[in-house]
C-alpha cells in the first residue's frame, strides 16, 4: 500500500505549554501526517491555543469537547472524527512529550510493512524509559509482564499510549464495548485486536516522562486494571495458565528483588513486594473466575 494517509490524535487536558512544541514536533518530525488535538475544554486555555495553531496550518484540526470525560472518551471521539475523513492510518500520543514523534515512523513502517497495530513498547527489547522513578518502572513493567502472561498475548507493553492502527482495526472491533478505567481501554483494545487476528506489533521506543505539566491520573487505576485483565484471562485460559501467570508474576517479583536494581533502595524493594503480593492476590482472583464459570 503507497502512503497510506495518517492522523495522529493528541487528547489535551490543561497542556498549555506543551501542546505548540509536541505539534511543533509532530510536523518537523512526519511532514505528511496530520495532527487532531481532542480537548476537553481545558480550564487553562490549551483549546484556544489549539484554535491558533490551526489556523496558520491546515494539517493542524481541533475537535473541542464541553468537558473533561476522560481518556477513552477523547479517543473514540478523534477515531470517529478521523474515520469520517477517510484517514487509513489512527495514531494515539500523548501531548506531554512522553511520546517522541521522532519515532513515530517506527511505528508507521511496520504499517507500511503489513501490520495493522503497532504498538510503541518500552520494555520490548531495545524500549526505554527515562527520567521515572524506580517504582513506577518496576510496577509498570511487572504489571505488563503479569498482563502479557495472563492474555497470552506475547505482547510487552499492553498498557502503553503510544500506537499506530488501521482503521480497519477500529472497524472491526465494538470499541462502545471497551472498558473505562483509568488505561484499561488501551489493554482492551490491544488484545480485542489480537483475538479479532489482526497483525499486532511492537516496536521499541524511548518513553520521557513528562518535563512540563501535570499528570491527570492517580495509581489506584493500576490495580483495578489487573483485577480486570485477570478476569479475562480467566475467560480465555485454562487453570493451569493462570496458576503460571501467579507463578510468572511471583518469579518476576522474585528476579527484581535480588536484582542490582533492588539494591538502589526500599523504594525499589517495596514495589517489587507490591507487585509479587498482587500478583498471588490476582492468581486467587483468577481461580475463583473460573470456579465460577465452571459451576454455571
Ligand atoms: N481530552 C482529554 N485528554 C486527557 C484527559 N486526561 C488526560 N488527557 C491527556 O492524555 C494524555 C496522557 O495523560 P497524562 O496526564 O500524561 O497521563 P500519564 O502519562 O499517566 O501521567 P504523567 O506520568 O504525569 O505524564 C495527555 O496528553 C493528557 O493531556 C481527558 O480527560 N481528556
Ligand atoms: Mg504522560
Amino acid at each position: 500500500m503507497n502512503n497510506p494517509s495518517t492522523l495522529v490524535i493528541i487528547p489535551t487536558y490543561n497542556e498549555l505549554e506543551n501542546l505548540p512544541l509536541i505539534t511543533g514536533r509532530v510536523r518537523d518530525a512526519a511532514p505528511q501526517v496530520d495532527v487532531l488535538v481532542v480537548d476537553d475544554n481545558s480550564p487553562d486555555g490549551t483549546g484556544g491555543k489549539a484554535d491558533e495553531l490551526a489556523a496558520d496550518d491546515d494539517q493542524i484540526h481541533v475537535l473541542h469537547r464541553t468537558k473533561k470525560d476522560g481518556l477513552l472518551g477523547a479517543y473514540l471521539a478523534g477515531f470517529e472524527w478521523g474515520k469520517e475523513r477517510g484517514y487509513d492510518v489512527l495514531c494515539q500520543m500523548d501531548a506531554d512529550g512522553s511520546h517522541a514523534p521522532e519515532e513515530l515512523h517506527r511505528l508507521l513502517d511496520q504499517i507500511e510493512d503489513g501490520a495493522d497495530m503497532v504498538i510503541g513498547s518500552r520494555y520490548v527489547e531495545g524500549g526505554k524509559v527515562v527520567d521515572w522513578p524506580r517504582d513506577r518502572f518496576l510496577l509498570s513493567k511487572g504489571g505488563n509482564l503479569y498482563i502479557s502472561v495472563a492474555l497470552g498475548t506475547g505482547l510487552t507493553d499492553m498498557t502503553a499510549g503510544y500506537r499506530a492502527i488501521r482503521r480497519e482495526v477500529l472497524e472491526g472491533i465494538d470499541l462502545a464495548e471497551l472498558s473505562d478505567a483509568g488505561y484499561i481501554f488501551q489493554v482492551d483494545l490491544a488484545y480485542r485486536a489480537v483475538e479479532a487476528g489482526f497483525d499486532v506489533r511492537e516496536v521499541p521506543i524511548t518513553f520521557t516522562e513528562r518535563a512540563i505539566g501535570e499528570s491527570k491520573l492517580d495509581g489506584s487505576f493500576v490495580k483495578d486494571s489487573l483485577v480486570e485483565v485477570t478476569k479475562w484471562g480467566a475467560q480465555h485460559h485454562t487453570t493451569q495458565a493462570t496458576e503460571l501467570a501467579s507463578e510468572l508474576g511471583r518469579l518476576a517479583a522474585y528476579e527484581y528483588r535480588h536484582s542490582p536494581l533492588a539494591g538502589l533502595g526500599s523504594k525499589a524493594k517495596n514495589a517489587a513486594t507490591f507487585v509479587s503480593d498482587l500478583a498471588g492476590e490476582l492468581g486467587k482472583l483468577a481461580k475463583y473466575e473460573i470456579d465460577r464459570k465452571v459451576r454455571k
